[in-house]
């Protein structure tokens, strides 16, 4: 793959097509005032309205979906693995089945996409219910912790890893990497904090603008805001290229950001 197989722009392929959301339905998980915000979780109620929740939240997601596909293109291996840590309802190992789309004549790979919970995987496992002959797909329930990575050319943290305990990061980043094949990637998406105060507050003041302009009240800004307080725990750009270097990877680089979100490329 790589250089070898142009990336093609399968935007009329079924794959592609499905990327875009067709059963969307509107987050109001926050609309009405709440007695007592509970931490946020993943449950059915989430997973209903996750597609239109996550577009509407994270500036940039779409791009980065959109790059998915490319990095794919370029660093999945055929014989290999690619693991979707944290898959939700699937739109990133949607994103890796388009880039590598097709594979060589005759080769084959398999994309293990993993969540832990249960209303998430029911859920990315009946809208993922084809897959191309030459990839195979495991939609598992798990947790990414003890997730066995092996094989890999490519593996995903889109947004997951903010949701991992801070001391339990380093030691699945580790696993991450001794499980990549040499020159294999991961993509880590995550919202940051910036390390300095200022930039943090235009930044924030900017996203709930981004947020506002999507049709979220400030009342559903506020309470989500409170539901992911210690749940959703971001550090800063430096945190994570000092984690990723520590881990064992040669290089990482931060190629995309919005706001205060960013996706770094890392590189075993
Ligand atoms: C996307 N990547 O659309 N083990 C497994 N899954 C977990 C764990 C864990 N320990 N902790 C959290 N999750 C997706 C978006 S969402 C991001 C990812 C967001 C799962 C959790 O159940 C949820 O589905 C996902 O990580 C995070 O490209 O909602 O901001």
């Amino acid at each position: 793959m790589g250089s070898n197989t142009p990336f093609e722009d399968k935007s009329s392929s079924p794959i592609h097509s499905e990327s875009r959301d067709s059963e969307q339905q509107t987050d109001k998980v926050y609309a009405e005032k709440l007695r007592k915000v509970a931490p946020f979780e993943f449950n059915e109620e989430v997973v209903h309205v996750f597609p239109d929740m996550i577009e509407r939240s994270v500036p940039g997601y779409r791009a980065v979906l959109d790059m998915t596909k490319v990095v794919a293109n370029e660093f999945v291996r055929p014989g290999t693995t690619v693991y979707d840590l944290g898959c939700s309802l699937g739109a990133t190992t949607r994103a890796i089945m388009s880039g590598i789309d097709p594979l060589p004549e005759g080769t084959a790979c398999r994309i293990i996409a993993v969540d832990n919970a249960l209303a998430m995987v029911q859920e990315c496992k009946r809208r993922l219910n084809s897959t191309p002959d030459h990839i195979q797909l495991e939609i598992e329930l798990g947790d990414i912790r003890q997730q066995p990575i092996q094989n890999a050319s490519l593996v995903t943290l889109n947004y997951t890893l903010q949701f991992i305990p801070l001391k339990e990061r380093l030691p699945l980043l580790v696993r991450i990497h001794e499980g990549l094949v040499p020159g294999g990637a991961l993509i880590l998406s995550e919202k940051i904090v910036s390390s300095d105060a200022t930039h943090q507050d235009i930044l924030t003041t900017l996203h709930h603008g981004f947020k506002r302009m999507n049709g979220y009240s400030d009342l559903e800004i506020s309470q989500k805001r409170s539901a992911l307080e210690n749940v959703l725990v971001p550090e800063s750009i430096a945190d994570h290229e000092n984690r990723l270097n520590e881990a064992g990877f040669s290089t990482s680089m931060v190629w995309y950001q919005s706001l205060t979100f960013v996706s770094i490329l890392a590189i075993k």
